[in-house]
């Protein structure tokens, strides 16, 4: 089974919380505070590994979940970090986010190995927060909490040229001439479900890959046929082998063909017919085909390069396959990030611009703070101690909440929440 496109939920691990101990020695009279920090949570790798050809395997692996980091300990001892996890992907994978629909990994070469979801940093334990005003912290930190994202993996076949045409023109006839790969051929529509792909080798020696990709019809940008799912292939490809029936021996007019797959191509949104493209015109064994070749040549010639051949007979390959390899060294890879967007980080870069946090009015007398720092500082305290609490009121004072607040409209004895934790307002 060729299994091109799965949605994985991945969770990186917590951090450990940190510890709140005090020494007891016997001649140490007042032991000193002792409490080791939490160890970091797992983070989740993607790697790219040649070898691979699907994603089945996460068909049956829909949660990837990584270990939590080790509660801190006495004695100074800190908790266990966590192992991290490392999945291997096929080459050509891409990992879009499903909150953004953005692309944070795009798997291109073998060893390529991405962070996808990163583990929390462990808390701080009771001997992190001495100083000397307070030599006898009773505060914690909890572990940061992990990552966690929904992605959609998707693979994309990695090829130099890819076969492109209206079903049984002859594109798998052309892959099996000129490559080992022995893809089904046969005269019924849509014989190709999924791409194959093999290399070329070219007479003066160098070599291309070439995917054979499903056939197109009319309407496949919006779905129709084996639509978008095979359009998407397409985007890896640098050049486009625009495959006719020249023949039209399925009583189809080619003009009219190669018209309606440029209009699927250039509808679908990955700029496809910006790349370079060579139009086979194949079947020229065929009653018919030469008319129609002229026909062709009439209006297509100074805009394509056309190479009239018959797969069948193996004949009219040398001079398209030469110039393939030719056109091949002056065309660049099409990248499907953005400049702007780097891969690598993008997540973290993305969450760098949310604000601290924000104030909400949810009724008359009550308030809400909402926001990614806040939240995080909530849930790394311990604030069933009291130094605890202590700890997150004053950090909230030093952000500005409580100015925030008042700004607002806070008024004393008002309610303010911050996920379950509720508190009373006063100035
Ligand atoms: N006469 C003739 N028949 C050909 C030629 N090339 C392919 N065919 C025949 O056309 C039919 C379809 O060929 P395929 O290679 O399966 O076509 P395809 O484009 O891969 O079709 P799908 O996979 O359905 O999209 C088969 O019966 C082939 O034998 C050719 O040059 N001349
Ligand atoms: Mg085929």
């Amino acid at each position: 089974m060729f299994i091109d496109k799965v949605k994985v939920r991945i969770k990186a691990g917590k951090g450990g919380d940190g510890m709140i101990a005090f020494r007891r020695e016997k001649y140490v009279d007042k032991g000193g505070p002792s409490g080791g920090d939490g160890g970091r949570g797992g983070s989740v790798y993607f790697t790219a590994k040649s070898g691979l050809t699907t994603l089945l395997d996460f068909k049956y692996k829909r949660k990837i979940i990584a270990e939590d980091g080790g509660k801190g300990m006495g004695k100074n001892c800190n908790g266990k970090y966590a192992n991290d996890i490392i999945i291997n992907v096929p080459i050509g994978t891409i990992v879009l986010d499903d909150v953004s629909g953005r692309i944070i990994a795009d798997f291109k070469n073998n060893g390529q190995t991405e962070l996808i979801a990163k583990g929390g940093r462990g808390g701080r334990g009771n001997a992190k927060f001495a100083t000397s005003v307070n030599q006898v912290p009773r505060i914690a930190e909890n572990g940061e909490p992990g990552e966690e994202i929904d992605v959609t993996l998707e693979l994309k076949i990695l090829a130099d040229a890819g076969l492109v045409g209206f079903p049984s023109v002859g594109k798998s006839t052309i892959l099996a001439s000129v490559t080992a790969a022995k893809p089904e051929i046969a005269d019924y529509h849509f014989t190709t479900l999924s791409p194959n792909i093999g290399v070329v080798k070219v007479k003066d020696g160098r070599s291309f890959v070439l995917a054979d990709l499903p056939g197109l019809i009319e309407g496949a940008h919006n779905g129709k046929g084996l639509g978008l799912s095979f359009l998407r292939h397409i985007e890896r490809c640098r050049i486009l082998l625009h495959v006719l029936d020249i023949s039209g021996s399925e009583g189809r007019d080619p003009l009219k063909d190669f018209e309606i797959i440029n209009n699927e191509l250039e509808n679908y949104k990955m700029r496809l017919m910006e790349r370079p493209m060579v139009v086979i015109a194949n079947k020229m064994d065929q009653d018919g085909s030469q008319e129609n070749l002229e026909r062709f040549l009439k209006k297509y010639k100074d805009k394509y390069k056309v190479f009239p051949i018959s797969a069948l007979k193996k004949s009219g390959f040398d001079d398209l396959l030469y110039y393939i390899a030719d056109t091949l060294i002056e065309t660049p890879e099409f990248s499907l990030i953005d400049v702007k967007e780097k891969s690598r980080g993008y997540i973290y870069e993305y969450k760098g611009d949310t604000p601290g946090f924000v104030i909400e009015r949810t009724g008359q007398n009550q308030f809400e703070i909402k926001g990614e720092r806040i939240e995080k500082l909530y849930k790394m305290t311990n604030i069933s101690d009291d130094q605890g609490f202590m700890y997150l009121t004053s950090t909230m004072r030093k952000m500005g909440i409580e100015k925030a607040l008042k700004d607002k409209g806070a008024k004393d004895g008002d309610t303010v929440n911050l996920l379950d934790f509720s508190f009373t307002y006063y100035e």
